[in-house]
């Protein structure tokens, strides 16, 4: 599929999505903003997509908004950022949260701004360990965007939250796995490579209901516990009706391998 802001491809149920503004540190312009939408509208609707991976080439996972078409001028009017996180940062952060796919984010290097918060929204995060998180907002006055302010909290607490979104610290990843910011540290060279085994693996898998589990842990942070047993009896009931369940069933019943569908 040919973009000129990202690489994106499907390949054994492996929808591949990476950013590709390397010199600008995959920082984000409005048309990577329209190419990501449209690789996401195709990841969710191909059915021989079964889950997205999503990385960065070169150096840099993605250093956020590009400043460069933010830039105020003396004199200028003064932007509506709002507008910006309306247009483009909320429905890419509802995107991957929503994507019904299981979503691996691998950060190839550094993460700032938005770029720290986007690999906040997948299911599970890899970085490499040269890697790093910056809450970098701060640093120009802005407030952390695209769920940081709602995700920070739940993942690392409120006390090391704040740290993160007033400082602007750079966080490596070794401390980010260690604070439970993100699900595991690779090294640099064998990144690429984890990401993809991890995503193949998962594309074989009952995928289906892989993406009802991460609806309810994902529902889970904002309901009551009765809530989330009545949603759990609702999800279960869907599980229990795909194919894959059928299959997963009578594959143990005669100790075989079962062959999943994402059904
Ligand atoms: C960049 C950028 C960049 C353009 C590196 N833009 N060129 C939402 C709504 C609307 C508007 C506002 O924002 C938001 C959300 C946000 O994301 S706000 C936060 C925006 N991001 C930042 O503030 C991070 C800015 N970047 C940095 O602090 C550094 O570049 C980091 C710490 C990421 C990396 O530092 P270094 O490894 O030392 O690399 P570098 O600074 O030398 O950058 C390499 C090149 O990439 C450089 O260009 P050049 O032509 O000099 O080689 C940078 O200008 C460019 N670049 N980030 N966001």
């Amino acid at each position: 599929m040919n973009f000129e802001h990202i690489l994106f491809s499907i390949e054994d149920g492996v929808a591949l999505l990476s950013l590709n503004r390397p010199e600008q540190l995959n920082s984000f312009n409005a048309a990577m903003h329209s190419e990501v939408r449209e690789a996401l509208m195709l990841a969710r609707q191909s059915p021989e997509a079964r889950v997205l991976l999503l990385t960065g080439e070169g150096r840099g996972f993605c250093a956020g908004q590009d400043l460069s078409d933010r830039n105020v001028a003396p004199g200028a009017e003064m932007p509506d950022l709002g507008q910006s996180i309306e247009q483009f940062y909320n429905p890419l952060i509802r995107a991957l949260r929503d994507m019904p796919l299981p979503v691996i984010c691998a950060v190839n290097g550094v993460a700032a701004g938005a770029g720290a918060n986007i690999p906040l929204a997948c299911d599970l995060v890899l970085a490499a360990r040269s890697a790093s998180f910056i809450q970098a907002f701060c640093k120009i006055g802005l407030i952390p965007d695209s769920g940081g302010t709602w995700t920070l909290p739940r993942l690392v607490g409120m006390a090391r939250a704040k740290a993160l979104a007033l400082l602007g610290n750079r966080l490596s990843a070794e401390q980010a796995e260690q604070w439970g910011l993100i699900y595991q540290v690779v090294d640099d060279a064998s990144l690429r490579d984890e990401a993809l085994k991890l995503a193949r693996h998962l594309a074989t898998q009952p995928t289906y209901g892989l993406a009802l589990i991460k609806r309810s842990l994902n529902a889970s942070l904002n309901n009551s516990f009765d809530e989330q047993l009545e949603l759990e009896r609702d999800l279960q009931r869907l599980a229990g009706r795909s194919d894959d369940y059928r299959e997963g069933v009578s594959a143990f019943m005669e100790k075989r391998t079962p062959s999943f569908k994402g059904r």
